[in-house]
């Protein structure tokens, strides 16, 4: 304040409060399943025109039309710049990948989308263009060597997938990032997400949403995975939530910068099934294991989540009983 007056003092503290207040948030593969929900809610917290909405596809879809949308492949770095540069992007989130079924028929394809788009978004903060990232990674970086119970954040990470390899990859490369850029990048390993908006994008996970879709419609369903088929889900205003809560918390908290373990429950199509019996009444279900099983029992059937929980106070929320009546409620008012 030396050289400034008070009155010019005040003055350039009120611009950079406003010009902080003005920095905007952007939401790349924000046509998806997580995409949808997410911009929803952080512009419910920061305001509609404070968090821009992007993907690949050209059109907006309804839900998210309620704010700014930008056509953007996250391949093409300089039009990820000039959107950064000229909305004064600060936060990114960066959602768009291939998930683990579709990724198996273009593996190459998937490598080069899944670490460009994260490279890309990395290096705008490691040039000081952004100040913050959020990643996701997935319960696909353990592989059939690790623990399948309570799997522990530290442990055997052998994945078989390619989706799973370039999750890990991210993982290193995001904490190499950190440790050598002080890059402020936070993520999560999601379970499998379970949600009614917007339909998932190809995962393994995916029969816990089209399941539903055939029971609301009276129709019975056929199972890609086994009946004992465990995995860890997670409904999504939890994993929603737990997003915008990581992100939120400060620099110190977070101490681990690859990814975060996070538990939400975990069930099998059996378990998954005979709930929404309970809940619907007759509901026929059948299996037929495709090549999807395989990616399935490689992963874990449940997660330790305790460096979460202690180092920013994650808790689950939604258990089996709650996802099932949401998801019955949120399909039948479609
Ligand atoms: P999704 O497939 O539903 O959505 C991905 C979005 O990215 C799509 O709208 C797609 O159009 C867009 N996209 C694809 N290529 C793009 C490109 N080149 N440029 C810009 N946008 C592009 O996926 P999701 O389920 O919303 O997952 C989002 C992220 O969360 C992914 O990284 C995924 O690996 C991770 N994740 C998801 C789950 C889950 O169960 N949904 C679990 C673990 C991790
Ligand atoms: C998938 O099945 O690919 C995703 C995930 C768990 O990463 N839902």
């Amino acid at each position: 304040m030396t050289n400034l007056s008070f009155d010019d003092y005040f003055i350039s503290k009120v611009i950079f409060v406003e010009t902080l207040a003005m920095s905007k948030i952007l939401v790349i593969g924000a046509c998806g399943q997580i995409g949808i929900e997410l911009v929803l809610e952080l512009r419910k917290l920061y305001g509609s025109q404070t968090v821009l909405a992007s993907d690949i596809k050209d059109i907006c879809p309804k839900a998210i039309a309620n704010g700014p949308y930008h056509s953007l492949d996250i391949m093409d770095n300089n039009r990820l710049e000039s959107i950064v540069e000229d909305h004064d992007v600060k936060q990114v989130y960066l959602l768009a990948a291939l998930l683990s079924a579709t990724a198996e028929s273009k593996p190459r394809f998937a490598w080069d989308l899944n670490m460009e788009g994260l490279f890309n978004v990395l290096e705008l903060a490691k040039n000081n263009k952004i100040n913050k990232i959020f990643w996701p990674s997935s319960i696909a970086v353990f592989g059939s060597n690790s623990p399948m119970n309570q799997t522990p954040q530290h442990t055997t990470m052998e994945p078989s997938t390619v989706y799973g390899i370039s999750k890990l990859a991210g993982e290193r490369w995001c904490e190499y990032y950190h440790n050598k850029y002080g890059v402020d990048v936070r993520s999560i390993r999601y379970p499998g997400l379970i949600s009614y908006k917007s339909a998932p994008g190809g995962g393994t996970t995916d029969y816990a949403v089209d399941i539903f879709v055939k029971a609301v419609a009276d129709e019975a369903y056929t199972c890609y995975l086994s009946e004992d088929t465990k995995l860890p889900m997670m409904y999504m205003s939890d994993a929603i939530r737990a997003t915008i809560e990581i992100m939120e918390v400060p620099t110190s908290q977070i101490k681990i910068r690859s990814s975060y373990n996070l538990a939400g429950l975990s069930f099998n199509p059996k378990e998954l099934a005979t709930e929404i019996e309970k809940q619907r009444g007759d509901f026929k279900i059948t299996y037929a294991p495709d090549f999807r099983q395989s990616i399935a029992d490689s992963w874990p059937n449940s997660i330790d989540d305790k460096y979460a929980q202690t180092d920013w106070n994650w808790e689950n929320r939604i258990n089996l009983k709650t996802l099932v009546s949401e998801m019955l409620h949120g399909l039948s008012e479609d």
